[in-house]
C-alpha cells in the first residue's frame, strides 16, 4: 500500500512506562484541531485493555497481536492499510509491546519468557449496586494473591465496564495504592472486567491464582462470576520478519 501521505509515530518503552497515556493526550490534542488520528495496539495476547480504551475515547484502532511489530510486519502493514481505509488518519501512533525494536534479540526473549500473559474478561452479575464493591473486592483479591506468592507484575490492567461506561486500573507494582479511586459507582446488575496480567510466574499458575480469587469473590460478595476469553501463556522467542544484520 501507498503510505506516503501517512504520519506514522512508532511508539516504545518498557511496559508501564506511559506510551497508551501519552499516545491518548497527543490523540486529544490532535483532535481538538480538527486533525484525525488512529492508533495501532499491539501485543503479543489478543484481548486488549488497551484497545478497548482508545475505542472508548473515540480513536479508530486496529491491533496487532500474538507478537510485536517486528515479527508480524506484513500483518503491521495490513493493518495499517485497514486504518487508512477505516479512518483516513492524518496521524498514526503504533503502540509497540516493546518486544524488539532495537535489541539484543537473545536477551530480550529470554526476558520474556520468564513472564506470562494472562488476558480474560470477567463477568460479574450482581445485586443492582452492588456492582463497585464486587468489583472491587475481585480486582483486590487477585492482586493480594499475587503479593502473598511474591510475584513481580510487568504490568496488571483493567478495564471496568458497565452501562454507564468504564474505567482503567494500572498496577505497575503491586504496591499502588489509592487505585480503588479510579473505579466509580457501578450501577448496572452486570459489569464486565477485561483484565490483561504479566507477571513472573508459570503461566497455569497465574490462571489458577485468578480462578481462585473468581471463586473467593464469590463465597465472600455472593455475586455470580464467569470468565471466558481466556488465554494464558509464555510469548514464545522472537522470530522478526525482516532483519537488518
Ligand atoms: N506519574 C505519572 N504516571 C504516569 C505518567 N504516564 C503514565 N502514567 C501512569 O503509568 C501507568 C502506565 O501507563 P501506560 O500509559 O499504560 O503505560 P504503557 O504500558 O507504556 O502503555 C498508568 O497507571 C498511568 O496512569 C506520567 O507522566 N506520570
Ligand atoms: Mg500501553
Amino acid at each position: 500500500m501507498n503510505h506516503d501521505s501517512m504520519h506514522l509515530h512508532i511508539v516504545g518503552g518498557f511496559l508501564g512506562s506511559g506510551k497508551t497515556t501519552a499516545i491518548i493526550g497527543a490523540a486529544k490534542l490532535l483532535m481538538a484541531q480538527g486533525k484525525r488520528v488512529g492508533v495501532v495496539t499491539n501485543d503479543q495476547g489478543k484481548y486488549l485493555v488497551d484497545t478497548a480504551f482508545f475505542t472508548r475515547a473515540d480513536v479508530p484502532t486496529v491491533e496487532v497481536t500474538g507478537g510485536c511489530f517486528c515479527c508480524h510486519y506484513d500483518d503491521l502493514d495490513a493493518r495499517l492499510a485497514q486504518l487508512q481505509q477505516m479512518a483516513q488518519p492524518d496521524v498514526i501512533f503504533a503502540e509497540s509491546v516493546g518486544s524488539c525494536a532495537d535489541i539484543d534479540y537473545a536477551r530480550y526473549g529470554a526476558g520474556e519468557a520468564q513472564l506470562a500473559w494472562l488476558d480474560e474478561t470477567v463477568t460479574l452479575h450482581v445485586a443492582e449496586g452492588q456492582g463497585r464493591a464486587v468489583a472491587l473486592y475481585w480486582i483486590g483479591a487477585v492482586v493480594e494473591a499475587l503479593r502473598q506468592q511474591r510475584v513481580a507484575v510487568g504490568h496488571l490492567k483493567f478495564l471496568v465496564r458497565d452501562r454507564a461506561g468504564d474505567a482503567k486500573v494500572s498496577f505497575l507494582t503491586l504496591d499502588e495504592v489509592g487505585w480503588e479511586q479510579a473505579v466509580p459507582a457501578l450501577t448496572g446488575a452486570q459489569v464486565t472486567l477485561l483484565v490483561n496480567a504479566r507477571a513472573e510466574i508459570g503461566a497455569p499458575a497465574l490462571r489458577d491464582l485468578v480462578a481462585r480469587a473468581v471463586h473467593q469473590t464469590e463465597m465472600a460478595t455472593g455475586a455470580t462470576l464467569d470468565e471466558s476469553e481466556i488465554a494464558f501463556f509464555h510469548p514464545r522467542f522472537p522470530h522478526p520478519t525482516h532483519r537488518m544484520n
